[in-house]
């Protein structure tokens, strides 16, 4: 593949299972077993009585290992970050403490478009209907509140409550994740876990999934009306969304640059889904704070094609972008949308990008072009080693540390603008959570791919801001004996913020993070601390962690100016600032 958080569709096997002893086809096993069927080996939790019998059962099963985390939320973003690297991940929550406080990172999954399956532990069966009150509900008689509040970030809900629609209930809850590529919610009775029922078959019965696919006439008439409409174009090109990956078709799209010949940038929010070191590649188009000269040749050619594209405030830089609807070929994962004319529907963009590339002529203009203008980016100001770091110096430094071996994991923040000016190499992975942009997303999101991407090392660009928000489960890395390697960049403040409105509330309580890590540390596990003050440290500091430490959770304290920003998020914050305004 070409990045490294390119993912297939879960794969349904029966083969990782073996079948059950007598009197173990129990609720709890049959869920733990058709988790490992879709891939999931690591279920991130917190305990709570409604859901302790389920965890036992779970932990039964020999494929599958529970994660305790330190809290909900980062269980919810280990579950996400989990599904960027497996395609699908798991959480296991309890009543309504536990469920309530999981909303957010499941809200950010949903936005994310990623399979994710949030278990919690419900109440007694025997319950159901009585006007009793429960110990962790706001006091009132009624069990739906959680549901309630799962309805509106989840595609699908199932309270299992009874034994007889337990095995139809969480068969079509798992396979709605799968399907919609959007989390589910399955809430199961605390007191049924333990209990065999026929319907639970003590052989692995394979998971199905029945395939999607498009509708052969649309397809057709929009693969022939879509060639009409670029083959007629001069210098058309390709910019790829972040669905290319929820539409699994991220080599179809590359497949069509190599037989169109067309220039191919990438959305900001599409970073890790197009290849980078593609010849065709022109770079992030991004209005206003593009890489250098991309906006020029996506805003000037005369047909684009967008691929899985989503348009926000922030993606559209405060609504500038300087594109218009005539010139546009939207492909979204389902539908077809050519300029202001008509509109496919039931059309997959796998098959129509696959089928569209046996059509298109070849046009090799605005890459061409591209190569004649382009100029590249320069690099920063050598300044004394020993002078205060500066970010672009150490975003420098990162770039030299990737390879198809690590994954950057990007946080909300100034560091959404730094990452993406970085340039992947082949099989890097990345990783951020643009649409929804909950800080506090990244500490989470990196347990939880780094859990699943066992085959390469971590390193996460954290702001001070951020970090505060979900420090604590830097010790479940330890626990797991992780080999992530933190950047927190130390401002001393809420600097994206600052930019786009400022004001005393974007000052934050200065802590010392490597003091809070060592104490996190405790002496249990690897891991090794360090502060960075000149770029002499920074070189020190990453010779340790790739040598030395290279066992080790590396976390690097960098101490940054707090004025120090990328000039892309001083255009983009006063950009977004207006079209708050
Ligand atoms: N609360 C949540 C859960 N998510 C948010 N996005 C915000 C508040 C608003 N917000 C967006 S970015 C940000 C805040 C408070 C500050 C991030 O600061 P930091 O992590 O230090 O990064 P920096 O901007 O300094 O690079």
């Amino acid at each position: 593949p070409p990045n490294g958080n390119i993912i297939s569709p879960p794969v349904t096997t029966a083969a990782a299972v073996v079948p059950f002893a007598f009197g173990e086809a129990t609720l709890g096993r049959h869920l733990a077993r058709r988790l490992v069927q879709v891939g999931v080996s690591d279920v991130f939790s917190v305990p709570g009585d409604f859901n302790l019998t389920l965890l036992d059962h779970l932990i039964a099963e020999p494929g599958l290992n529970l994660v305790g985390c330190c809290n909900e939320l980062n269980a919810g973003y280990a579950a996400d970050g989990y599904a960027r690297s497996r395609g699908v991940g798991a959480c296991v929550v309890t009543f309504t403490v536990g469920g309530l406080s999981v909303l957010n990172a499941i809200a950010g999954a949903y936005s994310e478009n990623l399979p994710l399956i949030c278990i919690a532990g419900g109440p007694n069966s025997n319950d159901y209907g009585t006007n009793r009150i429960l110990h962790h509900t706001i006091g009132l008689p009624d069990f739906s509140q959680e549901l309630r509040c799962f309805q509106t970030v989840t595609c699908y809900q199932a309270v299992v409550n009874n034994l007889e629609d337990a095995h139809e209930q969480i068969d079509t809850a798992i396979s709605t994740a799968l399907k919609e590529s959007k989390p589910v919610y399955i809430s199961i009775s605390c007191n049924l876990p333990a209990i065999p029922h026929p319907t639970f078959s003590r052989e692995p019965v394979p998971f199905c999934l029945s395939p999607k696919l498009s509708n052969k006439m649309g397809l057709e008439a929009a693969v022939e009306a879509a060639a009409e409409f670029l083959n007629k174009a001069v210098k058309p090109v390709m910019v790829g969304g972040p669905k290319l990956r929820v539409a699994h078709a991220c080599q179809a799209f590359v497949e069509l640059a190599d037989a169109s010949g067309y220039a191919l940038a990438v959305m900001p929010s599409g970073k890790g889904l197009v290849p980078e070191h593609h010849p065709h590649f022109i770079g992030t188009y991004w209005g206003a704070v593009s890489t250098a000269f991309c906006a020029e040749i996506v805003e000037s050619a005369d047909a684009y094609i967008f691929a899985g594209p989503i348009f926000n405030d922030y993606s559209s830089v405060g609504y500038s972008l300087l594109l218009k609807k005539e010139k546009a070929l939207i492909v979204q994962p389902d539908r077809v949308v050519i300029g202001n004319g008509p509109t496919f529907g039931c059309v997959l963009m796998k098959d129509f990008l696959q089928a569209l590339a046996k059509r298109l002529k070849k046009n090799t203009t605005a890459y061409e072009n591209y190569h004649r203008i382009f100029v590249p980016e320069g690099h920063p100001l050598k300044d004394d080693p020993k002078e205060p770091i500066r970010v672009n110096v150490l975003f420098e430094h990162i770039q030299k540390m990737l390879s198809s071996d690590t994954a950057v994991i990007a946080e909300t923040g100034d560091s959404w603008f730094n990452c993406q000016k970085l340039k992947l190499p082949q099989g890097c992975g990345y990783e951020f959570q643009m649409q929804y942009g909950s800080i506090g997303w990244s500490v989470g999101a990196t347990l939880g791919y780094a859990q699943a991407a066992t085959d390469k090392r971590v390193i996460a660009c954290i702001g001070d801001g951020s970090f505060q928000v979900t420090a604590q489960d830097v010790s479940t890395m330890l626990r797991c004996g992780q080999k992530t390697i933190i950047f927190l960049i130390n401002n001393g403040g809420y600097t994206i913020e600052v930019e786009i409105h400022d004001g005393p509330y974007n000052v934050i309580k200065n802590w010392n993070y490597t003091g809070l890590v060592d104490a996190i540390h405790n002496g249990e596990g690897k891991c090794w601390t360090t502060k960075v003050f000149c770029e002499e440290d920074l070189t020190g500091a990453i010779e340790t962690a790739l040598g030395a430490k290279k066992d080790c959770l590396c976390f690097i304290e960098v101490m940054a100016h707090k004025d120090d920003t990328s000039k892309e998020l001083l255009e983009w914050g006063s950009r977004v600032s207006a079209a708050n305004s």
